[in-house]
């Protein structure tokens, strides 16, 4: 409803009489995403680039007909121009394959110019594919050319993303509207989003995309959803993504044998146990992959979410994780297929205390997964917080391929209503050093391989997009997809670098857009989190949206508050979560005037008269930093109106929306917050 008044509104405010003005750019509504080709407006340049990119030749590899569209569309887009596809001697812009460069590895380019002509070149197909959409981002972000002399391999092998869709459309945890997927139309009809979806991937480098979600409908591994599978992957294939999906770990059980968690679900299995150890099981899954490989004969593997929030798994046959991940992959190897099996498990029985459970189950099975077995593991130890200390599982882990999942969907932070920017906090924890081999042994060292030789090396975001026609919901939430995509790509890369890229290839190139969204974006995650979870507190919100401050529930069960202070003790004294990391991570959490004050109250209970680095209580700057997140929405509100009459009206005004309903959501949560933390200190 809401939206449908905001786009009467623009229409009020467009000049309807003036046929020229009621322009595609008038009516655009973010749905291009980061692919937006804004014409290039100064002639100079216009001209520069069609000098140079005006003259193509292709390199006869497989994405040929891709890297050509690709280009076509972009450059008649931004230049007015659609290039000619030439012979080499002809050509400003040269593709070539050199099998003799396999430094390049299976997904690497290099590109320069060579005396005026830009060659492009690499030692598969795949290279010369990203290296398109790299051309593509450097025209869009106006850099010049004439200079070049790049070479990119991406380091990690795997870049996924996650998708918690389910059948009947519903996302969980999604904000952006239904699943992409329509499987009612499969396989019959692809839709165009999804060729989209595929393109915005493969533009960040993106190369695995898991269908479904990880609370997984059996039905999935039914023939008829199989060839639908088979028709999407047949798309993503054309823009070198693979495809994975998430199974059931008693898909084989006959319905009336499934546990209850199922019951809303139909099966596809007949037997009567789902036990890994039992050879009618695993022939059950063996003939299940055969099955697939025959419709998808690249299909990655299988996500498992096992043992965790109801669902089925090995421990149900008092088998182990690794007894579990095993069978499945011994199932996907001949076929050169994946096992990537899940550590968020939080069985209560473990310990007490939450933070300590999966490290606690998955750290004496290092060294018993098979070598297509990959644990995915979540940053933190309690479940996608706005902040937490990293998982100590990795760098504990030295025998078992490790990926990290990130959340890109907006669960704990503020959903498609807040602009939460999440790559300062992932920078964060991809650089978070272990220690676990001596110096700098940093997350993302781990994650490459390079602190333990892993044959696997993966990382997965748990996805952002919906049906929506903006895809993410809110427009700033693309920047999160994007940036994931880009640090998985390379995850040395400058926050300012990856912001920058964003925003002129999603807003143009204007300084003053680029300055002010800059300005805007990079400080939302941290007021978020102050007033969210001030000093590292945990869990706020309620049970089930997440969104929606729930002190009363959270208190005592998650962290303690009382008239004398604040935190959960996880030091020695306390839990003793703190030993589950290395030195001298353990010493420095262990104590309090070491432990990073963001995190202060995740390992500690603080009298509320501590004083801060400030010179401030606890007491005082608790109470002060409560109020951020209403600040920023109103410091953000004034910066993007100083953006009006330089955004198309469109997103302008949605965005608008967007931080006027977050404004008057961080004021309601503020206010609770409040009333409820004053009374605790007992403030009249
Ligand atoms: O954060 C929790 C979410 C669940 C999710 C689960 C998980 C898919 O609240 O909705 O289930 O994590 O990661 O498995």
């Amino acid at each position: 409803m809401v939206r449908i008044k905001l786009i009467f509104l623009c229409i009020l405010c467009l000049d309807v009489f003036s046929v020229e003005k009621v322009c595609s750019e008038s009516l655009y509504a973010g749905e291009e995403a980061w692919l937006h080709y804004l014409p290039i407006k100064n002639d100079t340049l216009r001209q520069y680039y069609i000098s140079r990119l005006g003259k193509v030749c292709l390199a006869g590899s497989k994405f040929d007909e891709t890297i050509k569209s690709e280009l076509s569309e972009s450059l008649s887009d931004m230049l007015s121009f659609s290039p000619c596809f030439v012979t080499e001697k002809a050509a400003r812009l040269c593709m070539q394959i050199d099998k003799k460069d396999s430094s390049l590895g299976e997904e690497g380019f290099r590109m320069e110019n060579q005396n005026g002509q830009i060659r492009i070149s690499s030692f598969s197909d795949a290279g010369l594919l990203y290296a398109t959409y790299c051309l593509i981002r450097l025209v869009q972000c106006h850099e010049p050319l004439d200079r070049l002399k790049i070479k990119e391999i991406p380091r990690i092998d795997f870049r996924m993303l996650n998708h918690w869709d389910d059948m009947d459309g519903n996302i969980e945890r999604g904000y952006a509207g239904n699943s992409l997927w329509k499987w009612n139309e499969l396989p019959d009809v692809v839709n165009k989003r999804c060729w989209d979806y595929a393109r915005l991937n493969a533009s960040i480098g993106i190369n695995s995309v898991v269908l479904n979600n990880v609370n997984a409908d059996p039905r999935f591994l039914r023939t008829d959803y199989l060839k639908k599978i088979a028709s999407l992957a047949d798309v993503f294939r054309k823009y070198h993504i693979r495809v994975c999906l998430s199974v059931n770990f008693a898909a084989p059980l006959k319905p009336s044998k499934t546990p209850d968690v199922m019951k809303a679900w139909g099966g596809v299995g007949s037997l009567e146990t789902a036990n890994p150890r039992e050879p009618v099981v695993q022939k059950w899954w063996e003939e299940k992959v055969r099955e697939i490989y025959r419709l998808i004969p690249d299909f990655e593997g299988f996500l498992v979410k096992a043992n965790s929030e109801g669902m089925p798994g090995p421990q149900d046959y008092h088998c182990t994780h690794a007894d579990g991940a095993n069978m499945l992959a011994r199932a996907l190897k001949p076929y050169g297929g994946f096992v990537f099996w899940r550590t968020f498990v939080y069985n209560p029985d473990i310990d007490k205390d939450r933070m300590k459970r999966s490290y606690k189950e998955f750290y004496p099975l290092d060294g018993l997964f098979d070598d297509n077995v990959v644990l995915q593991t979540k940053n933190g130890p309690l479940d996608f917080q706005v902040i937490e200390p990293p998982q100590p599982l990795f760098g504990a882990m030295k025998y078992t391929n490790m990926a990290a999942e990130l959340q890109i969907t907006q669960e704990y932070t503020g959903h498609s209503t807040y602009m939460v920017y999440l790559l300062p906090f992932w920078k964060r924890f991809l650089s978070f050093d272990t220690f676990c081999a001596g110096e700098r042994a940093r997350i993302v060292d781990i994650l490459e391989g390079k602190v333990y030789p892993f044959p696997i090396t993966a990382i997965a975001g748990v996805a952002n997009t919906g049906d929506s026609l903006n895809w993410t919901g809110h427009h700033f939430a693309q920047a999160n997809w994007f940036a994931f995509g880009r640090l998985a790509w390379n995850a040395e890369l400058a926050e300012q670098q990856i912001t920058e890229e964003w925003i002129k290839s999603t807003w143009g190139c204007d300084s003053t857009v680029v300055k002010i969204i800059r300005q805007m974006m990079l400080p939302t995650w941290k007021s978020f989190l102050k007033s969210s979870s001030p000093y590292g507190l945990g869990l706020t919100v309620d049970i089930e949206t997440h969104y929606r401050a729930a002190f009363d529930i959270r208190v005592h069960k998650e962290w303690k508050v009382d008239s004398i202070g604040i935190g959960t003790d996880r030091t020695n004294r306390g839990s003793d979560y703190v030993s589950q990391y290395f030195e001298p991570n353990r010493s420095l959490f262990n104590d309090i005037k070491t432990c990073p004050e963001d995190l202060l109250l995740c390992f500690h209970f603080v009298n509320w008269d501590y004083k801060l680095s400030s010179g401030n209580s606890l007491r005082h700057e608790f109470l002060e930093n409560l109020k951020s997140g209403v600040s920023q929405a109103d410091e953000n509100i004034a910066l993007w109106l100083s953006l009006s009459g330089k955004i198309d009206k469109i997103r302008f005004l949605e965005v608008l929306y967007s931080l006027c309903q977050e404004k008057q959501d961080a004021y309601v949560f503020y206010s609770e917050a409040m009333s409820f933390f004053r009374e605790k200190m007992k403030i009249k």
